[in-house]
């Protein structure tokens, strides 16, 4: 192994240590150039108990111009490889730097970059040491002063932490402008942005009174499409002091939008910088979906101003403790903008889609990591999402009352620190009395727990015993596992007269198996289990295939309902899969029962009549057959599609709407006429085609013009050609538009799928140098797993070229596309012996980053 030299270090959770020396003030001034921006930074620095140890500052690509101790310029500092070291007589002193950076010239983006003629940053997790040398690890937290010198026609705005407080213009054509934060923040907050911008300004006044001036800054021209991102934040406002009471505390809070990023966006203090997929938003671009996932993320940012920013993480290890708490927060949110039992459908549907198969493949982690080489490999699923389910776990088990005592007391006890996850369940038992000693096993211990459920019921005796099992499988370093704590929402239904039999009950389950009996259970019992997914687990039930399509029609939990459908459903593709019986005739009377129930919300009805995904069904097979899931999927489809025509058609006009409105019941209606159409194609109905250019064409909005380009670009129809190229050409200019382009023939269904996305890697627009438009082809193309898997590896060998591209522009990204690659273990032979290959490939390319180099190497092992 070529590189097994230079392996990467590991850093470790149990080797965490203070850090030697604080830094109480920071100033920054920046005299910014695109080419060659001079940062001049004064570190107030203070010892931090007995170690008498230099100061070491943390450093990443610059070279060191200067360095003046207490205003005296010394030379005998020292590198240690980036490290800058700074011996240090006395317990207090002030160091100043000056570098030189080129942000035109980082293609990471990672510290100060250059997007579309803007400039600006990202620093978590250590982008700051690109920008200036600093102890860059998130338990130093420093108040900032930052002044900015910049050009002022090619700069007019110049934004950073916290409150402006002072700005003039010079005579040699540029221009300054200085910003204060008084809230002690960790360099992974810092932020700046310089640019040409236009701001749509809005207020907010918070429940002491206070007035807040909020800003979302973008291009000129994209400013009509930023009210919707305005809306949200006011919305999240209001919302954080209803649910958490949690104020804004400075008087200022500005959103920046930019074409270049590599995550989705970035909570620095008071200047959150966003990827503008996450702003912009107008009917005729941005479909109902993207819609959500902006007020989602726009929450998300604004609420880690107080789970990420007031407290923050005392070590990277720590990071789910800001991130899954704020997702729990932001799913909370959403859930409370619409249906909370559409939102819970489509957060499990992520979790399923993302998490569930990390956790089972080769880069399972726990929610708590306890070693890393790249921490940016670890902004995963399972720190954000899983960790969402520990809280929300926390949340069922404290009830209410109790979880917001315990947060009270979390906010009260650690603003202004950087605390640890477990600061966090000592926090949920104190304010609740109750012991987690078994629950803090879901922080350490990876894999996702597999429970058993099987109901025995005696006519005679009117008892029914309910065996409950757990098995968490073994995930890389963690042969054996432990029982965990499951919680368990749960009810019994009479299969003859439908009633429920029992309340709701939670079981906690905390042994490796239970048996729970229930008394007086007169007619047989039918079990609804994990209700609501109250527990992140896969259940395995022993429930008929009548049983399922009666919860499907009777369960007064919506989830518990979508559920029984999804696993009715998923039998059924597996059954096809494997031996090629035909069952569809439950599914397809199930999903007439539920088309007909007039009492659901359509957007319930919409998710709930939805296959799994073809990926799903392969994570429920010994080894993935790519083919005959797909075959076996469409077949059933075809079936839903053919035997319900009319009712589709039925739905598909009765569902149609005047002008374009966006709410909930709008959503639904445009979700639920959209699956029809998807149907109807399924079908094989002549009128498709035309029904779906006519949609096309005719539509108001994003949502319905994307259904019907997917619609047409996945069969073979003679409309296909035409409405690819309409839409194109109708959008093009607008890059977020485009990245859909590449996205849908990414996802194709179609034979020629992988044929396709290689040809459209050479199209003029495709370029791996924008994250959003290398995830619209080369990451959407990674999870069409058909296409991906062809028998001949064409996909396997597509995506390494991608990746190796990639990882010379931005590590980062090319490591967050590898997963697909690792999962060879899941495939025949031959597809494992290619994938393998394509890892080994990568592994031996001289100069791999770090960040590939670890996801590709752990992909093998
Ligand atoms: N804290 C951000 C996620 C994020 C992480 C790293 C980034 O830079 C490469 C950017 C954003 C969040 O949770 O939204
Ligand atoms: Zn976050």
């Amino acid at each position: 192994m070529p590189n097994s030299l230079a392996a990467p270090q590991t850093i470790r959770r149990g080797d965490y240590r203070p850090p030697a020396w604080m830094v109480p003030e920071t100033r920054l001034d920046f005299d910014l150039d695109p080419a060659a921006t001079r940062v001049h930074a004064t570190l107030t620095v203070t010892r931090n108990g007995a170690d008498a140890g230099p100061l070491r500052l943390d450093g990443a690509g610059q070279a060191v111009q200067a360095v003046r101790v207490d205003g005296v310029a010394v030379d005998d500092w020292a590198l240690e490889g980036e490290t800058l070291i700074v011996p240090l007589a006395g317990d207090a002193h002030v160091v100043e730097t000056e570098v030189t950076i080129a942000p035109d010239r980082n293609t990471q983006l990672m510290g100060l970059y250059a997007s579309g003629g803007i400039l600006c940053t990202q620093c978590e997790a250590e982008g700051f040491r690109r920008i200036t040398y600093f102890p860059d690890r998130p338990d130093v937290l420093s108040r900032y002063s930052v002044r900015m010198t910049a050009d002022r026609a090619r700069y007019p705005v110049l934004l950073s932490n916290g409150d402006p407080v002072a700005s003039g213009v010079q005579d040699d054509g540029r221009h300054w402008a200085e910003w204060n934060d008084p809230f002690p923040k960790p360099s992974y907050l810092f932020a700046l942005v310089a640019g040409e911008l236009a701001v749509n300004r809005g207020s907010f006044t918070t429940q002491s009174g206070r007035a807040v001036e909020l800003g979302i800054w973008v291009r000129a021209t994209d400013l009509p499409r930023t009210d919707h991102a305005l809306h949200a934040l006011k919305l999240s406002m209001a919302w954080d002091e209803r649910v958490y009471g949690r104020e804004y505390d400075l008087d200022v809070f500005n959103i920046v939008a930019v074409d270049d990023f590599n995550f989705g966006a970035m909570e620095n203090k008071g200047l959150n910088i966003f990827n503008s997929r996450y702003i912009l938003a107008d009917p005729d671009t941005a479909t109902d979906y993207d819609y959500d996932a902006i007020a989602a993320v726009v929450a998300h940012e604004y609420f880690h101003n107080w789970t990420g920013n007031r407290i923050t993480c005392r070590d990277w290890f720590q990071l789910s403790l800001k991130e899954g708490f704020t997702v729990y927060r932001d799913q909370s949110f959403s859930a409370d903008q619409g249906s909370a039992a559409v939102k819970r459908i489509e957060d499990v549907r992520g979790l399923r889609a993302s998490q569930f198969p990390e956790d089972a493949g080769p880069l399972a982690h726990p929610v708590r990591p306890e070693a890393y080489q790249e921490i940016n490999n670890f902004y995963t699923a399972t720190i954000y999402n899983k960790g969402a389910e520990l809280i929300r776990m926390m949340a069922t088990i404290l009830g209410p009352t109790d979880f917001r005592a315990a947060t009270d007391l979390y906010f009260r006890e650690f603003d202004g620190t950087a605390a640890t996850c477990e600061d966090f369940v000592r926090c949920m038992e104190r304010a609740s009395g109750r012991d987690l000693s078994r629950f803090r096993l879901w922080y350490s211990q990876a894999g996702t727990p597999r429970l058993s459920a099987s109901l025995l019921h005696s006519a005679g005796g009117g008892r029914a015993t309910l065996r409950l099992a757990q098995h968490v499988p073994a995930t890389p370093g963690q042969p054996i596992k432990a029982p965990m704590v499951l919680p368990l929402k749960l009810r019994l239904f009479g299969a003859e007269t439908g009633r429920p039999l029992t309340e709701e009950r939670l079981v906690l389950l905390d042994e490796a198996d239970e048996t729970l009996v229930f008394e007086a259970v007169t007619e047989r019992p039918v079990l609804s289990i994990n209700r609501g997914f109250s527990a992140p687990v896969v259940v395995e039930s022993d429930r008929s295939a009548a049983d399922l399509a009666f919860l499907s029609a009777q369960d007064d939990d919506p989830f518990a309902r979508y559920e029984a459908m999804q696993q009715l459903m998923l039998d059924t593709l597996v059954a096809a899969t494997i031996s090629g019986e035909d069952r569809h005739q439950a599914v397809v009377d199930a999903v007439a029962n539920t088309l007909d129930d007039p009492e659901l919300d359509r957007a319930f009805v919409a998710e709930a009549v939805l296959l799994p995904s073809e990926a799903f069904v392969g994570d429920q097979l010994a080894e993935v057959d790519p083919e005959a899931i797909h075959q076996a999927r469409e077949a059933l489809r075809r079936a839903l599609g053919g035997a319900l025509h009319d009712r589709w058609a039925h739905l598909y006009a009765a569902n149609a709407q005047g002008g374009y409105v966006y709410s909930p019941e709008a959503k639904g209606k445009r979700r639920l006429r959209n699956v029809a159409l998807g149907y109807l194609a399924a079908s094989g109905a002549p009128e498709v085609g035309a029904l779906a250019w006519r949609q096309f064409e005719a539509a108001d909005n994003m949502t319905d013009r994307q259904a019907a380009l997917n619609t047409l670009a996945n069969g073979d129809f003679a409309e296909r050609p035409a409405a690819l190229d309409a839409f194109y050409r109708r959008y093009a200019g607008n890059s977020l538009v485009i990245d859909k382009w590449f996205q849908t023939q990414a996802l194709s269904t179609r034979d020629d799928a992988a044929d396709a996305v290689v040809a459209l890697a050479r199209h003029p627009d495709f370029t791996l140098a924008n994250p959003n438009r290398a995830r619209a082809l080369v990451g959407a193309f990674g999870v069409n797993q058909r296409a991906f898997n062809r028998a001949d590896g064409a996909g396997y060998r597509f995506l390494a070229d991608q990746l190796l591209q990639l990882d010379r522009l931005n590590p980062q990204t090319a490591a967050k596309l590898l997963p697909p690659l690792g999962r060879w273990r899941r495939f025949d032979a031959p597809r494992a012996a290619l994938m393998r290959a394509e890892l080994e490939r990568i592994v031996a390319q001289p100069g791999l980053s770090k960040d590939l180099f670890e996801q590709a190497s752990k992909s093998l092992a």
